[in-house]
């Protein structure tokens, strides 16, 4: 092999090296540009100092779950969230809305998406439905409250906290307000429940990802109601086969994890 072969072929492994780098890079960038997220509001009612409201704080209440409500009184992120009345059931006949601070939500590009997202635990016996409110700049006014989405319709319950998300891309650049309605008509045997929790309430933009782990959170999918779950599963499915994990990782997805 003479000595300009030798030059050649090293010549052609740093070139190969470069562009493998150089893919690599790319890569990179396009995926970080992609999954790049923007949060627009994080709320997990931990701290006693916010801005959100309510018509009636004799049922919206910010604070710790007592007595009764979701599973061992936790809530879904921390010690605090948002409940129809943290210590009791809600008043029959009562009708309320929890109501977020100002929030200007920015323009978005290409693929670009705005979503509200919560978690939220009912055992409910009226209905409760997520608003929204625009403010109108040319005449300083707010305009009606608009339904976003139902989340209890004549009594529902969950199992266990649930993520909900809802695209509000349409409001892109927009002030807005979201509202969190409650209502229940008194009934003939005067029946009321637990109600209406809510935690770690968030809008954010991003370019959705169809790719995702849920080792953390649901991130750009969502369950359409209990069943479907995300964690580890137990005592049935993998684990009844001996197989005790994910396919990669500690978590999944589940038509319910710890059981039929
Ligand atoms: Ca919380």
């Amino acid at each position: 092999m003479t000595i300009l072969n030798i030059v050649r072929i090293k010549k052609e492994k740093v070139m190969r090296l470069m562009l493998h780098i150089l893919m690599m890079c790319v890569f990179t960038i396009v995926f970080f540009s992609n999954s790049f997220a923007e949060v627009i509001l994080y709320e997990n009612f931990e701290s006693s100092e916010n801005e959100w409201q309510t018509d009636d704080d004799n049922v919206w209440q910010l604070g710790e779950v007592k007595y009764v409500g979701p599973p061992k009184a936790e809530c879904y992120e921390g010690k605090r969230c948002a409940g129809t009345v943290l210590c009791d059931n809600f008043p029959s006949g009562s009708e309320a809305l929890l109501i977020s601070p100002i929030i200007d939500l920015p323009p978005v590009e290409d693929r670009e998406e705005i979503h509200l997202s919560f978690y939220q635990w009912f055992d409910h016996t009226g209905d409760g439905n997520v608003q929204i409110q625009e403010y109108n700049q040319a005449t300083g006014e707010w305009l009606e409250w608009q339904l976003l989405e139902n989340c209890i319709i004549n009594s529902y319950h969950t199992i266990k906290w649930t993520y909900n998300n809802i695209d509000i891309t349409e409001f892109s650049t927009k002030e807005i307000r979201i509202g969190f309605y409650h209502k229940h008509e008194s009934r003939w045997d005067g029946k009321v429940s637990p109600g209406w929790y809510i935690d770690k309430v968030q809008i954010v933009k991003k370019i959705p990802q169809l790719i995702s782990s849920f080792e953390t959170d649901w991130e750009d999918w969502q369950p359409d109601g209990a069943i479907w779950d995300i964690g580890e599963p137990l005592e049935v499915g993998p684990a009844a086969n001996n197989e005790y994990s994910c396919h990669s990782g500690n978590k999944c997805w589940g038509t319910v994890l710890f059981d039929n």
